[in-house]
């Protein structure tokens, strides 16, 4: 039994699955999980001491790589000086100030400790401000585990939702309509149904949670104008391309202005942080200013303030996002270029420093599509490139990161990895 087999047994005997997320237990690709010991700049470490080129991330935070010293020291000099106050502290301010500077829609915003917080509090503030309870969310879309969110299409496209978990009132789900991402005709009509009803429209503006899926121009600007003219909030979940795909984030680089946004992973640099804001006519309905109540007792945890300040920090520095989304595309048209010389239909294509890998001949634009994948061989291409010390996200249907501490030399060791399997995978 290697150790991580010996671990993840032990974990099974008193962890549900072993983990502490359902996707680190490699269900969808089978296979015992690495367990990791540590992680330095572009690379990971397993409990047997094997090293592995990252491309999980801690599924985005890591922009930087891992145990980037300025963002080590911070957090060692925060803890020196106590871990949690449960009080206001400067920090908390001058990561506020930040965050507003860099995302021009956000009036204002309040620090949580994780996506779901931010997504959940987003949700409950946008039914508070307008009094309405409807939503709609997007299949394949993943904003977090709170009930609302834990919904999946109802019997009719334009019929309102069925749980998609155990645990969640079906009373409850009915409130959130589920639409196809990127269906602008759908848009049209839900609002034509039921307009009045809508208290927020919340969106993945650049989907991640499955697969890698673009969003058509055409989609983000009709979700702009249907809302601005039914009343309805916009809600960008940019927990994963929040300063991931760009300095401004997905509503930077597509033009899109919403009313209110989240948060998560990048601004905590690895550490539990989440954040939700915008126009300040609805974040002044939060408590204790207004009667939309939402708490937390760890919220600006002084130590994720000092890591999400330095990553914050850092990101800023000129050409950031041009060397990491030059690297992201030299990943992708590597992959690609593998793809077509071994006859595999494989494409990949990316956003700024997140991207796509799919086993289908082009890039999907739907979650109808992205479902067509040839889920069996990415599941043993995916195996064959852990074995070659390439850890890519255990599943089909997610996306993948890239940090700036990977150089085109790791880089080109993937796409050559890639090369010398899609050979083999071809043969058999
Ligand atoms: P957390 O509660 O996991 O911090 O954030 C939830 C969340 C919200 N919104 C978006 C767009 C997200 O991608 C996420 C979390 N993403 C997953 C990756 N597929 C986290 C990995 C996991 O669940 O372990």
């Amino acid at each position: 039994m290697t150790r991580n087999q010996e671990l993840f047994e032990r974990a099974r005997k008193i962890i549900p699955g072993g983990v502490n997320s359902p996707v680190r237990a490699f269900r969808s690709v089978g296979g015992t999980p690495p367990f990791i010991a540590s992680g330095l700049g572009p690379h990971v470490f397993d409990a047997e001491g094997l090293r592995y080129l990252d491309y999980v991330c801690s599924w985005g935070p890591l922009i930087l790589g891992h145990a980037h010293p300025d963002v080590v020291r911070a957090v060692q000099e925060a803890a020196t000086k106590g871990l949690s106050f449960g009080a206001p502290t400067q920090g908390e301010v001058e990561l506020a100030e930040l965050l507003v500077k860099l995302v021009p829609s956000m009036d204002m915003l309040r620090l949580v400790s994780s996506g779901t917080e931010a997504t959940m509090s987003a949700i409950r503030l946008a039914r508070g401000f307008t009094g309405r309870d409807a939503i709609i969310k997007f299949e394949g879309c993943y904003h977090g585990h709170a009930d609302s969110l834990l919904v999946k299409a109802g019997s009719g496209a334009l019929t309102f939702g069925n749980p998609s978990s155990g645990g969640v009132p079906a009373d409850l789900a009915k409130h959130t309509l589920v639409l196809d991402y990127n269906s602008v005709d759908q848009l049209e009509d839900a609002f034509r149904q039921h307009g009045d009803k809508i208290a927020a429209v919340i969106v993945e503006p650049v989907a991640g949670n499955m697969n890698l899926i673009a969003p058509k121009t055409e989609f983000l600007k009709t979700l702009r104008e249907l809302c601005s003219r039914h009343g309805a909030v916009l809600i960008f979940d940019e927990v994963m391309t929040g300063f991931r795909v760009g300095i401004n984030s997905a509503q930077g680089l597509y033009g899109i202005t919403p009313d209110l946004s989240t948060f998560g992973k990048v601004i905590g640099g690895g550490m539990p942080l989440g954040a939700f804001g915008g126009r300040r006519d609805i974040m002044e309905k939060i408590a204790p200013l207004g009667p939309v109540y939402q708490a937390g007792t760890l919220s600006g945890n002084p130590l994720s303030v000092a890591a999400g300040l330095a990553t914050l920090r850092l990101i800023q520095q000129p050409g950031f996002y041009a060397s990491l989304s030059a690297k992201t595309l030299r990943l992708t048209e590597g992959l690609s270029a593998a793809g077509r010389k071994h006859g595999v239909a494989l494409s990949a294509q990316a956003v700024g420093g997140m991207f796509g890998l799919y086993f289908r001949a082009t890039p999907p634009t739907s979650y109808a599509e992205v479902m067509e994948s040839d889920k069996e061989t990415f599941n043993r291409f995916f195996h064959a490139m852990l074995a070659a010390g390439q850890y890519l996200a255990p599943s089909a249907f997610e996306a993948g990161f890239v940090s700036a501490a990977h150089s085109e030399a790791d880089i080109d060791s993937t796409v050559a990895a890639a090369d010398a399997i899609l050979a083999s995978l071809r043969m058999t």
